[in-house]
């Protein structure tokens, strides 16, 4: 049997088809196709351009079944919340981005219907402004929808023809029970929300379907940890039960992973998060603001200076020896798009602050401030859980970042992992890999096979 597959991963910046091969002694993943994603401005707010990016996900799977015609299963992970409705087979509205910001009206209808304190208790999840409840509850093409589907299962069910939830990425709506697992069918009716627009939800691992035959595409399509996150901690190179892990991308997700959901008055206060992992586990996490900061900082000077390039300010700011300002990179202040120099200066000078004077010195503030948001976020998620934390994983683009690994050591007194970068795409694979029977095992057996073949750098507290 081959042992290719193909893993479809979308982040809100850029999205990849990576090749991978897996045998029970086998681990290697390479890029086939890369292309950028991000948000395109409509009359009525932000949204994805979703035509596109299927366009460039059947170009990528062309590509890899290119290399490998023996691919024998695909499966797509990408952020998670976003949605589209359905009527018909077709697609009301290309999905909302979820830093629009119509949702912040709903917010208050929702608390109204079911208050905070009892949607933690029914879904145990932290709150984020736009967790999909939220954005439907904003949503004008209700009525018409007949179906529901995140945006991994709108790919699955254009490249198929059925239609499915999957399980990680459905326990980010805010809409499934978190002792049950299933829909909450007493909160979609408590929240208003037509119960029959929510298909079946999948485990990963369950076969999807078989590609249209017109896409001449190999192999069966796979349900994965369809949410990102979740397929990033699958690939996080523990060898030991005691680790913390930061997914670092477009946001830091920072937490533990548990057999059982925490929801104490205090996880909810601190805004800690039960997602629903792989396998079952809680991916006990908060969000913090993450490499957001930096490539909306960078996105805003490239419009002044073509030029500019990261690379460079990454350098000059890790050389820099005089103190600069931190501010709080867990502030929601910080989640729309825009200004975002502007917002980090307001943020400083509002508290009597001097802030960041030059482009370098921005940057040196945010990775510093974001490794106080990261340490934080990991003493927090050992103490409410109970979990004792000796090491700590990064894994995904942050894992490159030098600089924030060696402050993440040295705040926390920790080791600090750092990698594999495609964690995200590696944790697809090995999903889809394992329910081909190309691996067998638990998580620790799959993720001892990464540690092996992404061996993670270590950086030791100073
Ligand atoms: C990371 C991520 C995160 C969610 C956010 C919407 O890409 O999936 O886990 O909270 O996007």
């Amino acid at each position: 049997m081959t042992r290719a597959v193909a893993a479809v991963d979308l982040g809100a910046t850029s999205g990849r088809v990576m090749l991978g091969h897996v045998g029970p002694n086998e681990l290697s993943v390479r890029p086939v196709a890369r292309f950028p994603n991000g948000p395109v401005q409509l009359d009525d707010g932000l949204h994805w351009n979703i035509d596109g990016l299927y366009g460039h996900v059947l170009d990528g799977l062309a590509a890899a079944a290119h290399e490998d015609p023996e691919i024998c299963s695909i499966g797509v992970d990408s952020w998670a919340v976003d949605y589209a409705l359905i009527r018909g087979g077709r697609m009301l509205a290309a999905p909302f981005h979820y830093r629009d910001d119509r949702t912040l009206p709903a917010i208050e209808r929702v608390h109204a219907l079911v208050p905070p304190e009892e949607l933690y208790a029914a879904n145990g999840l932290q709150f984020l402004p736009f967790n999909t409840l939220y954005q439907l509850a904003a949503e004008i093409d209700l009525k018409e929808a007949d179906s529901f589907l995140l945006v991994p299962d709108l790919i699955n069910f254009w490249l198929t023809g059925r239609q499915a939830v999957e399980q990680t990425n459905a326990s980010t709506t805010g809409l499934l029970n978190i002792t049950t697992g299933g829909w909450d069918d007493s909160l979609i009716e408590r929240l208003g929300l037509p119960r029959r627009i929510f298909p079946d939800l999948v485990a990963p691992g369950t076969t999807i379907g078989v590609p249209r035959p017109e896409l001449r595409l190999p192999g069966t399509v796979t349900a994965v940890g369809s949410h990102d996150t979740a397929s990033a901690v699958v690939a996080v190179p523990a060898t030991q039960e005691d680790f913390a892990y930061i997914s670092c991308g477009t946001w830091g997700l920072v937490g533990v992973e548990l057999d059982a959901p925490v929801l104490t008055a205090a996880s909810r206060s601190a805004n800690f998060t039960n997602e629903s992992g792989v396998d079952s586990r809680v991916r006990y996490l908060h969000n913090v603001m993450g490499l957001w900061l930096l490539s909306e900082c960078v996105r805003e000077w490239q419009e002044h200076d073509p030029t500019l390039r990261l690379q460079a300010l990454l350098g000059a700011a890790a050389a820099l020896t005089t103190p600069v300002a931190m501010f709080d990179a867990d502030d929601p202040g910080f989640l729309a798009p825009g200004d975002m120099p502007e917002r980090i200066a307001h943020w400083c000078v509002s508290r009597g602050l001097q802030p960041p004077q030059s482009r370098v010195e921005f940057v040196r503030s945010i990775i510093e401030s974001l490794s106080v948001a990261f340490v934080t976020a990991v003493r927090a998620a050992s103490e409410l859980s109970g979990k004792p934390i000796s090491v700590i994983h990064i894994v995904g683009g942050g894992s490159q970042n030098e600089l924030l690994c060696q402050l993440l050591a040295d705040r926390s007194g920790m080791p600090v992992l750092a990698g594999p970068v495609e964690a995200t795409a590696i944790g697809n694979v090995l999903v889809q890999a394992r329910a081909q029977g190309l691996v067998t095992g638990s998580l620790e057996s799959l993720r001892a096979l990464v540690a092996t073949a992404f061996s993670p750098k270590r950086y030791s507290p100073h």
